[in-house]
């Protein structure tokens, strides 16, 4: 009956996270509080994202029909928002009403969002609503992604409080909308998978603690990059197609959505990377809400993440839009390259 059992019991990802907070007694439930809204701005995200490509395809007759016909929230002829802007707004409100965070940084807004002193707590949620979203007219799965910080010090919030190193985060993750709707996120102790449950409304467990393969046999890089990679990027993706130690060549997987590219490298092993180039010395990704993040998955699930230069984790950002390179994955994998990158420093 023991399948029985667990399927009358469902491990909701409110009650995982109730049951992580019983280790923290001191903690009145914030963070409970704080993720039960950054789920509820996933839900709606999903539900949009659903709609999004069906309303296009059947070309809904006037473009605010199909904003009315997401929520009755919306009022009837608001203009047709985009996608990833309608998205930024629902978290930037969600995160709002928590009453627990004090400063946003959203990939949308060129600045930080400082929230209101009557509505302050104490979390700083950096977070991309909708990475990838140049993806939904082709139907390939996009994500948003998100890092939790604690306020440095308990008084007047200030930008230093998100310019901290990615190993100080207390949570993070990343909702996937694809052919359903995954939420992964660490809370410090290991990596968990939640799938939404339609009929439920409820992400349950279905992936309990997730460990990357040590090892993988898939790398996944934009290869249209390549004549202006670096020296140690090129000489790893060389030795991914043509190994010399008579091991088979690695498969090439790139979606060129980063959820869904990091999600398979999870779950399958194997190694992603954004290389820096001749055209972007920093690569093109963001620190604090993809890298960041990201890093802190993989490093939660026994994996690793790389810069080209050190730990991701260990990046001090100065600016809450800085970009860095990439390398992140299965541990042995990333050690590879990070052998490569301090065979070139010693030259
Ligand atoms: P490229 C999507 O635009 C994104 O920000 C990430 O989701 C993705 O990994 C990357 O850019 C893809 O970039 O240059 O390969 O198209």
């Amino acid at each position: 009956h023991a399948a029985d059992a667990n399927r009358t019991d469902l491990m909701t990802i409110t009650r995982y996270v109730l049951n992580e907070q019983t280790k923290y007694p001191e903690s009145r439930g914030d963070f409970t509080i704080l993720l039960s809204h950054i789920v509820l701005g996933c839900k709606f995200v999903c539900s949009c994202v659903n709609k999004a490509g069906l309303a296009k395809l059947i070309g809904l007759a006037g473009e605010t029909n199909v904003q009315a016909s997401f929520s009755p929230t919306f009022i009837w002829g608001e203009e047709q928002k985009k996608l990833d802007v309608l998205s930024n707004e629902v978290f930037i409100k969600a995160l709002v009403s928590s009453g627990r965070t004090c400063i946003l940084v959203s990939e949308e807004d060129e600045e930080a969002t400082f929230v209101e002193p009557s509505k302050r707590g104490k979390y700083c949620v950096v977070f991309d609503p909708l990475d990838g979203s140049s993806n939904i007219d082709c139907g390939v799965s996009i994500g948003t992604i998100f890092g939790i910080y604690m306020i440095k010090d308990g008084d007047e919030p200030k930008l230093e409080d998100v310019l901290q190193p990615g190993k100080n985060m207390l949570a993070a993750g990343y909702c996937m909308y694809g052919s359903s709707c995954t939420l992964v996120l660490s809370t410090g102790s290991g990596v968990n998978g939640f799938t939404l449950d339609p009929s439920l409304g409820e992400f349950i467990l279905t992936h309990p603690d997730i460990k990357i393969p040590k090892k993988g046999r898939i790398y996944s890089v934009n290869e249209g990059n390549a004549k202006n990679w670096d020296g140690p990027t090129a000489k790893y993706v060389e030795k991914c197609k043509f190994p010399k130690d008579g091991s088979p060549a690695k498969s090439l997987r790139y979606i060129g959505s980063m959820v869904a590219d990091v999600h398979r490298t999870l779950l399958y092993g194997g190694v992603f990377l954004y290389p820096a180039d001749k055209k972007s010395p920093s690569g093109k990704l963001r620190v604090l809400y993809e890298v960041f993040p990201m890093s802190f998955l993989m490093e939660q699930a026994g994996g690793q993440s790389f810069t080209g230069k050190g730990r991701a984790l260990d990046l001090v950002p100065k600016k809450i839009h800085e970009r860095s390179p990439i390398f992140l994955g299965s541990y042995d994998d990333v050690e590879e390259i990070k052998a490569l990158y301090a065979a070139e420093e010693q030259k």
